[in-house]
């Protein structure tokens, strides 16, 4: 017998692959397909204080290996995901992930104490937005980030991680890794879309989204080995005290083998739930289950993080 399973958060799942945060995750009747689906957790789009409707359509396309998108967080507003929290975990009995992400630091304040008194097991920051005008993107801010960190440590009473953007840069990857080390953050996932790629349609001569002069967030196969490089990073960095979920470009078991194999718990699957619907949990689970056998591993314990050296 093969086990898959995990702890995420100290949360128990029944296998290592869930959905991330953002496709197909804003409505319940969306949410409720993941459900019942084989992701072993329930993640949901990620909220806001207000509902917002997002930006202009058309703001994603199906890419050869991936996907681009600048959906501009379309949401129910926060006390919605309360609600489907409650209605999921009494009706599937699976762990339910609330994804938070407010405009300003007081709107991520009220959302995360709001969140305390709710079903969720488990709730992940996407610091994606700039929370001060002018600034960049929180998760690209050391000091933004710590302020940020800061004021989430002193409300949230759930257990909670961040959903970090891709980093670069090595030093970047210590500074980011210095400033979460500072709060009780169980765990990261790595990592975000690949902000601001633009795609071109040739023929037309236009971009193939319509937000941003064309510019979104790249996901999919492109950015699968930036994906393996953040999570191998901190994983190394946090030296297992603060956890690592993958998530960028996993198609398949092989998949997330390797990116377990670079130190993840648990990996999240994006870009190809879209593509190819709720099987997909089934399938990389099966293909995982069944590469694990070739190489004789029981148990994801036997080889995570385990990458070993050429020499
Ligand atoms: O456009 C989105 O809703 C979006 N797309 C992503 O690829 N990642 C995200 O985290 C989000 C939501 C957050 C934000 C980028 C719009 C601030």
């Amino acid at each position: 017998m093969i086990d898959i399973s995990t702890k995420i958060a100290d949360i128990k799942l029944e296998t290592c692959i869930f959905n991330t945060a953002g496709p197909a995750d804003v409505t319940f009747e969306e949410l409720e397909v993941i459900a019942k689906s084989n992701s072993s957790a329930v993640t949901m789009k990620s909220c806001t204080l207000q509902p917002r409707v997002g930006n202009p359509e058309p703001r994603y396309a199906d890419l050869e290996y991936g996907s681009i998108n600048s959906m501009g967080l379309p949401n129910l507003g926060y006390k919605a995901y309360i609600k489907f929290a409650a209605i999921l975990k009494k009706r599937y009995k699976k762990p339910v992930i609330a994804s938070i992400s407010g405009m300003t630091l007081e709107d991520n304040v009220t959302i995360f104490r709001a969140f305390n008194d709710s079903a969720v097991d488990i709730i992940e920051f996407n610091p994606g937005s700039p929370n001060t005008i002018g600034k960049p993107i929180v998760g690209y801010d050391v000091q933004e980030m710590d302020r940020l960190l800061e004021a989430v440590s002193k409300v949230c009473k759930k257990p909670w991680g961040i959903k970090l953007p891709p980093y670069f840069d090595l030093v970047h990857f210590e500074q980011i890794a210095e400033v979460i080390k500072k709060y009780p953050v169980k765990f990261v996932t790595c990592i975000n879309s690949i902000g601001n790629g633009l795609v071109i349609n040739p023929y037309t001569e236009k971009p193939v989204i319509k937000p941003k002069g064309g510019l979104g967030g790249i996901g999919g196969k492109y950015i699968k080995y930036t994906t393996l490089a953040n999570v191998r990073r901190f994983y190394e960095l946090f030296e297992d005290k603060i956890q690592v979920i993958g998530v960028g470009g996993l198609y398949n078991g092989i998949d997330a083998f390797e990116l377990i194999l670079a130190g993840a718990s648990a990996v999240q699957i994006g870009t190809a739930f879209l593509q190819q619907g709720p099987g997909i949990f089934a399938e990389v689970q099966k293909e995982l289950i069944d590469f694990m056998a070739t190489k004789g591993y029981k148990k994801i314990s036997d080889f995570r993080g385990k990458l070993k050296p050429l020499s």
